[in-house]
């Protein structure tokens, strides 16, 4: 079974915990799409890790961890992330972390492109997390990117770098940025480099291999698929698809291999940066918040808050082809007196089954809600379906219904224990 993980909201709906959940049965895990602005939070063994570039699945021993072709790599950023994981018992070795060849580089320009780009956009900014992400994706199609192969060898690196770093910097002048001075860009990418040399490989044909033995694959999607440059909220997007399909293209693994697309939902929304959130709730951010719940895990920013979104929802099951629904945070919704699901968008006096393309318009929708009863309960330690209440599991399921596509996991916490089977 090839299994594929993917955000299906505007990311963090608990895709950490829901890959170490499965990653217990899996060979490999691998990375497709992203960089190190993803956040991966997992709680095991007692222990909180947060993982940026490094697949989950490295908490695990003896399984393959790939970060494969259409992920962009921080290198200092990754360092320091391996560095961070080895001090808190985490073993990785050039056998159970691979990076692809072709992955691109971010470089500390591109982080600076970024912010600058950011800048000038004043209020109209994306609320990027400033890491350099778009910058890079935009090197990658304009086909000037350096890519981890460019790593391999220290004199081919420090040409290649000194051409990149002088246009780039022109460009970020252009932006109203300070030029980063390349000596100390080579310094800190040349140091990266030499620890990361070992780790890089070929990695299309050591994941193709490994299913052709039969072995399992189990792909972790980053972000969310409102997202994705193609289907998400655009221009208030990630610079990668972050869809189902961007795992087969960042991987090299072909779509006939994959067996099995889960979904990963919160069971209200979250986002974070800027751009339409049509079921935004002042109320339930106010109560996430206030329970400490909802910041971001890589930048620390407070998440906007907002009920479950049907309509987002049921888009992303049709163009991710989700087979199920993994539902995380259903703890967070147990003070509720009454929970809603919106059921539809309304836009000028029309019902919209599916979000409009034009970004005004998506912020002009208004939602239209079902109204379901709370729990008002603690279902933290629940560990059975049974063990819920009846208005919980109601709500489960008429979620499944609303979307068209099975609910078949809740977490109620953030442990690996604190995850219940629909029944
Ligand atoms: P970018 O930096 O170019 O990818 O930003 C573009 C948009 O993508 C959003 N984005 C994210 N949304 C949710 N979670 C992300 N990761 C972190 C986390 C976020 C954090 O796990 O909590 O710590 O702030 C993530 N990464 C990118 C971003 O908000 C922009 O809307
Ligand atoms: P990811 O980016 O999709 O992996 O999600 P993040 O780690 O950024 O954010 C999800 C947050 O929800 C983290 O703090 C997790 O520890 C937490 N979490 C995941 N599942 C559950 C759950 O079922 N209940 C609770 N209370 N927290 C959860
Ligand atoms: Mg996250």
């Amino acid at each position: 079974m090839n299994t594929l993980v993917i955000g299906s909201q505007w990311g963090d709906e608990g895709k950490g915990k829901v890959i170490d959940f499965l990653t217990e049965t899996a060979d490999v895990v691998a990375r497709g799409q992203g960089g190190n602005n993803a956040g991966h939070t997992v709680i095991a063994n007692g222990k909180k890790y947060i993982l940026h570039l490094v697949p989950s699945g490295i908490l695990w021993p003896g399984k393959l961890c790939i970060i494969g072709n259409g992920v962009v790599l921080d290198p200092t950023g990754l360092v320091e992330e391996i560095e961070g994981l080895r001090a808190q018992g985490v073993s990785i070795t050039p056998e159970n972390l691979m990076i692809s060849d072709r992955a691109h580089v971010v470089l500390p320009v591109h982080r600076d492109i970024d912010g600058a780009q950011e800048d000038a956009l004043g209020d109209q900014a994306i609320g990027t997390t400033r890491r350099g992400i778009g910058p890079t994706y935009a090197d990658k199609a304009r086909r000037i990117g350096l890519r981890m192969a460019d790593l391999r060898d220290p004199e081919r690196l420090l040409t290649v770098l000194k051409r990149r770093m002088k246009t780039a910097n022109e460009e970020l002048e252009r932006l109203g940025g300070q030029p980063a001075d390349p000596e100390v860009t080579i310094s800190a990418v040349t140091k990266a480099a030499d620890i990361l040399r070992p780790h890089i490989a070929n990695t299309i044909p050591v994941i193709n291999q490994a299913i052709k033995e039969g072995k399992t694959v189990l792909f972790e999607g980053a972000q969310g698929a409102m997202l994705d440059i193609d289907f998400g909220t655009y221009p208030f997007v990630t610079s990668s698809n972050t869809s189902s399909a961007g795992c087969c293209t960042g991987t090299g693994v072909a779509p006939n291999k994959i067996d099995r697309i889960i979904g990963v939902c919160k069971a209200y929304t979250t986002r974070v940066g800027a751009g339409p959130f049509v079921t935004e709730d002042a109320e339930i951010a106010d109560y996430l918040h206030g329970l400490g719940r909802e910041f971001g895990a890589t930048t620390g920013r407070a998440r906007r808050c907002g009920w479950a979104d049907a309509v987002l929802l049921g888009y992303s099951a049709m163009f991710n082809g989700f087979s199920e629904m993994a539902m995380t945070n259903l703890d967070g919704l147990d003070e509720c007196d009454s929970i809603k699901i919106c059921t539809g968008y309304e836009l000028d006096g029309e019902i919209l089954e599916y979000p409009p393309a034009l970004i005004e318009e998506w912020e002009a929708c208004k939602p239209v809600y079902v109204e379901l009863p709370g729990w008002n309960q603690d279902i933290s330690s629940c560990r059975t379906w049974d063990e819920l209440p009846a208005n919980c599991k109601a709500y489960v399921k008429r979620f499944g219904e609303l979307i068209g596509c099975p609910v078949t996991t809740v977490g109620v916490g953030p442990d690996r224990e604190q995850t219940i089977f629909v029944g």
